[in-house]
C-alpha cells in the first residue's frame, strides 16, 4: 500500500494509486491545528461578498474567475482533489508570502458584518467536517465588524451599528457550539442506521463528528494595545467558560501571534502573552517565516520565541541551523503547512506551477517526519491556498513517500499537541479504532 510513485507520472496505474491513497486520506480522522478562520474562506464566498459590497477584488487575489469558481463549485469535491484529472485545481496559482498579505488586506472588506462572519465560520467548520476532520483549531483575530451590512433590512434595528470584539468571539463560539451538536447527532442517526441495516455493510465507516475549538489570534502588526486589548478578551472569557458545567464544551482554549512577518517583534507582546499564559491559555507563535542569519534580528527575535517556550510553533520553516539543533535538543511542537510554506518559499520562482517539487523545498520536513520530531500538518489558509487536509496529507505522502501507517502516525502525534486536554484520550481512541478498520 505504499504511495512511492512517480510525481508527474499519470499512467493509469498511478492514477488508481492516487485513488486509493485519496481514499484513505479522506477518511482518516484528522487533526488541524492551525487554520486561520478569514484566510479559510471559499474563494466563491469572497468573491459574492465583494460583489455585494461593491469590493473589486483585483484579479491578483482571484485564484479562478468567476465562471470557473462556478465550475469548481459543482464539480464533486472528490474529482476536485485529483490534480492527475484537474490540473487547474491541483496547479494552484503560486502566491508568495506578500501576495498573501495583499489578500489579507481585502477579506475584511468583505467579512465586515456579522452575518458574513456567521457564513464563513459555517462553511469553513463545514469543508472540514466534509473532508474528514476531527478535530480543528481554528484561530482569528477579533474584529469590530458591523452587526449587518444592510441598512435597508426592514427590521429597524442592526444595520450600520457597529459589534463589539467580543461580539465576534460570542458569534464564532455559538456557532462552535451549535455545529458541535449537530455533528454529534448526526453521528449517532448513522451509527444507528448502520446498526439497523443488515443489508449494510457492518465495515462501513461513518464519519466521527467534527469537534470545532478557538484560538485568539494577536496580529503582530498592531500596536501592544491591541494585543493587550486580544489577551484581555481571551482571558476573561476562558475564565468565564471554566464555570460552565462539566460536560460543556469549553471553545477557547488558546491564543496565538500571527500576521506580517516582517512587521514588529515578538519581544514587544511577550508580556502580554505571559500573562495568557498565566491564565491558563495555551500559547502558540510563528516564527521562521522569513529568512534568518545568525546575527540579525530576525534571529535574534526567533531566539526570544524559542526561550519563551510556546506550547507550539507555527511554520518554524527559515530557522538558522544553530536555532534547529536548539530544538532538536529541546522540541517544541511544530505546525507544519507543507502547501502555505512552499508559497512562502516563492516556489513559483524556482518551479513553474509542480506544487510536488516545490514541497521538497521544504528545509527539515523530511527530517522531522524521519526522526519523529512532534509536528502536526495543517492547511494555514485553506482558501488562500486552495487546499485542505486531504490534500496536504497526500501532498507529504507522495513527496515523502510515505505509506498509510506512517500519515496515521502522523494525525496522532498531532492529537498530543492539541490544546484542549479534556479531549485527546477519546480522540486518541475514535482515531486508533478507525485506522485499525481502514489499514
Ligand atoms: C502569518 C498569517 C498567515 O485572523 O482574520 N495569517 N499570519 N503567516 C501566515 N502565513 C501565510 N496566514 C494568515 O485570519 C486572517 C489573518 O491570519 C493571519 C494574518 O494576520 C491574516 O490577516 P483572521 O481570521
Amino acid at each position: 500500500t505504499t504511495t512511492n510513485n512517480n510525481n508527474s507520472n499519470t499512467s493509469p496505474s498511478s492514477t488508481i494509486i492516487n485513488q486509493q491513497l485519496h481514499g484513505f486520506t479522506k477518511s482518516l480522522p484528522k487533526i488541524e491545528l492551525h487554520a486561520h478562520l478569514n484566510g479559510s474562506i471559499r474563494e466563491h464566498t469572497l468573491i459574492e461578498l465583494a460583489s455585494e459590497r461593491n469590493v473589486t477584488l483585483s484579479p491578483k487575489m482571484i485564484l479562478h474567475d468567476a465562471e470557473s469558481a462556478q465550475q469548481h463549485n459543482d464539480d464533486s469535491k472528490e474529482e476536485r482533489l485529483f490534480w492527475n484529472t484537474h490540473p487547474r485545481f491541483w496547479n494552484t496559482r503560486p502566491r508568495n508570502l506578500q501576495d498573501c498579505f495583499e489578500v489579507f488586506e481585502y477579506i475584511p472588506k468583505c467579512v465586515n458584518d456579522l452575518v458574513a462572519l456567521r457564513r464563513i465560520t459555517e462553511e469553513v467548520l463545514m469543508d472540514a467536517a466534509e473532508d474528514g476532520v476531527v478535530y480543528i483549531e481554528l484561530r482569528t483575530g477579533p474584529k469590530c465588524l458591523l452587526r449587518r451590512h444592510h441598512d435597508d433590512d426592514g427590521s429597524g434595528e442592526g444595520g450600520g451599528i457597529m459589534a463589539t470584539k467580543r461580539e465576534y468571539v460570542e458569534t464564532i463560539v455559538e456557532i462552535m457550539n451549535e455545529f458541535e451538536k449537530k455533528e454529534r447527532n448526526r453521528y449517532e442517526m448513522e451509527m444507528e442506521c448502520r446498526a439497523q441495516d443488515n443489508m449494510m455493510q457492518q465495515q462501513q465507516i461513518v464519519r466521527l463528528a467534527l469537534i470545532p475549538r478557538l484560538i485568539i489570534s494577536v496580529d503582530r502588526a498592531g500596536t501592544i494595545e491591541q494585543a493587550d486589548e486580544n489577551i484581555n478578551l481571551a482571558i476573561e472569557l476562558f475564565q468565564k467558560q471554566q464555570m460552565l458545567p462539566p460536560g460543556q464544551s469549553k471553545y477557547i482554549v488558546g491564543v496565538e501571534l500571527g500576521g506580517n512577518p516582517t512587521r514588529n517583534d515578538f519581544t514587544i507582546f511577550e508580556a502580554s502573552f505571559e500573562r495568557a499564559r498565566r491564565a491558563g491559555l495555551y500559547v502558540a507563535i510563528h516564527i521562521g517565516e522569513v529568512p534568518m542569519k545568525s546575527y540579525d534580528a530576525k534571529y535574534n527575535e526567533a531566539l526570544a520565541v524559542i526561550n519563551f517556550r510556546p506550547d507550539r510553533l507555527g511554520h518554524a520553516l527559515t530557522l538558522s541551523t544553530s536555532l534547529i539543533e536548539l530544538l532538536e535538543k529541546n522540541p517544541i511542537p511544530i505546525e507544519c503547512c507543507p502547501t502555505s510554506n512552499t508559497m512562502t518559499l516563492d516556489f513559483a520562482s524556482h518551479h513553474k506551477g509542480s506544487l510536488i517539487d516545490g514541497i521538497k523545498m521544504h528545509p527539515h520536513l523530511k527530517k522531522w517526519i524521519e526522526c519523529n520530531y512532534p509536528i502536526s500538518i495543517n492547511t494555514d489558509d485553506s482558501g488562500i491556498f486552495c487546499t485542505n487536509l486531504t490534500k496536504e496529507y497526500m501532498l507529504i505522502a507522495k513527496v515523502f513517500e510515505l505509506d498509510e501507517r506512517k500519515l496515521s502516525e502522523i494525525v496522532l502525534d498531532s492529537v498530543e499537541h492539541a490544546f484542549d486536554d479534556d479531549i485527546k484520550a477519546k480522540l486518541r481512541n475514535d482515531i486508533q479504532s478507525m485506522v485499525e478498520m481502514m489499514v
